[in-house]
């Protein structure tokens, strides 16, 4: 029998989650830029299949349905971009993430994301129809847990985690806050004191901010958590991309978003040093969100290699700290074969004019 995300997590285990789907799939060419909806898991279900399996082969213990953004209300506004229905498409996400993770062990978490509606002011009632919709899918399917991710108000993600108990099945929630806090000002610790007083057994960030920056507002909530003399699991799902200069409102702010982001990914070295930090402060669900490729999966994988006790496939391609560059024809690049080289590299851009720091677009005032 499978071992269920609370069993691994309870026994003190890392459990890996997996990365970025909607922009590793719009830069692949099935998913729309702008609505970000999931379509693309019944209209090209191998693109899908394909980053699932490549996420599980670099060592994810974790598929996350392509589900994001699915609900009716999201799939109606900006252009309406597809006529299939928000079930439809959830029920073949969760196929296609059920048949990849039953190739590899992995779980299958069910995703729920913000809603257009509970921006549009809409009651309580209607927001959670929405979530209870989606539910009834994931239910239907036999998902292993369920993850409230991507939400900028703690208040709709308690009522999304407050849904999603209703099954009985385990309930992870990540915002995309920033150590300020959210979108209303609720503190990290605030927000995670509400989500476990909702019923959430996991807690964490996703989206917006680069690793550093999500495990310092995940150390924040563990803080509140502490104070409030509860008790969660720890998650982080940041952003493969540098983002020093951001505020609260993320990269959607960044000049660059969302398509010349390649200049502020995070290098595999990078995600090792994430990997490490988000260990260090307790988080031991540790996984990626946007920018995240398979092989910053597998980095993170490679970093807690010795906790973990195995390394995932495709590690031996390039061997611990790059080893296997001994073979290399060339001196100088042989040289490159171990950890201190590639350790203390600055990369470089390349671009003459390419400045390490933009200002952000965001058309608010930091609350900074
Ligand atoms: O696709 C995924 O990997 C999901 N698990 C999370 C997506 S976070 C996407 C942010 C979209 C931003 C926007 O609304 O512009
Ligand atoms: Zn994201």
């Amino acid at each position: 029998m499978k071992r269920g995300i609370l069993e691994r997590l309870d026994a003190g285990e890392v459990v890996i989650g997996d990365g970025g789907y909607v922009i590793a799939l719009e830069r692949r060419g099935y998913v729309t830029a702008g609505p970000w909806t999931p379509e693309a898991a019944v209209e090209h279900p191998d693109a899908v299949r394909q980053l699932h399996r490549e996420f599980m082969r670099a060592g994810a213990n974790v598929i996350q349905t392509f589900t994001f953004y699915c609900s009716d209300d999201k799939l109606k506004t900006g252009g309406k971009v597809t006529d299939i229905s928000a079930n439809q498409i959830n029920e073949a996400a969760c196929d296609l993430a059920r048949e990849i993770a039953n190739e590899g062990g992995a779980l299958v978490a069910g995703g729920v994301s913000q809603t257009p509606l509970y921006k549009d002011k809409s009651s309580e009632s209607e927001v959670k129809a929405i979530f209870k919709k989606q539910l009834d899918g994931f239910i239907k399917k036999d998902v292993d847990f369920l993850i409230v991710e991507y939400f900028e108000h703690v208040a709709e993600a308690e009522w999304a985690v407050q849904v999603l108990k209703t099954s009985g099945k385990p309930v992870a929630a990540t915002l995309c806050i920033s150590p300020q806090g959210d979108m209303d000002n609720v503190s990290p610790g605030d927000c995670a004191v509400r989500l476990v007083k909702a019923g959430a057994q996991i807690v964490g960030v996703n989206c917006h901010l680069d690793p550093l920056t999500c495990v310092r507002t995940v150390s924040l909530m563990k803080e509140g958590l502490q104070r409030a003399g509860l008790k969660a699991h720890l998650m982080a799902q940041p952003l493969g991309f540098h983002t020093p200069e951001c505020n609260h409102t993320g990269y959607l702010s960044l000049p660059e978003f969302p398509f010349a982001l390649e200049t502020r990914a995070m290098t595999r070295w990078d995600m090792q040093k994430y990997a490490r930090e988000a260990y260090k402060v307790g988080i031991r669900y540790i996984g990626g969100c946007c920018g995240f490729e398979p092989y910053h999966i597998r980095a993170l994988c490679e970093e807690l290699a010795q906790e973990r006790g195995f390394l995932p496939p495709g590690s031996e391609k390039h061997g611990l700290w790059g080893k296997v560059l001994l073979t290399h024809p060339k001196p100088w690049v042989r040289a490159r074969a171990n950890r201190e080289y590639w350790e203390n590299l600055h990369p470089v851009s390349g671009r003459p004019k390419c400045a390490s720091v933009a200002t952000p677009q965001d058309g608010s005032k930091s609350i900074v």
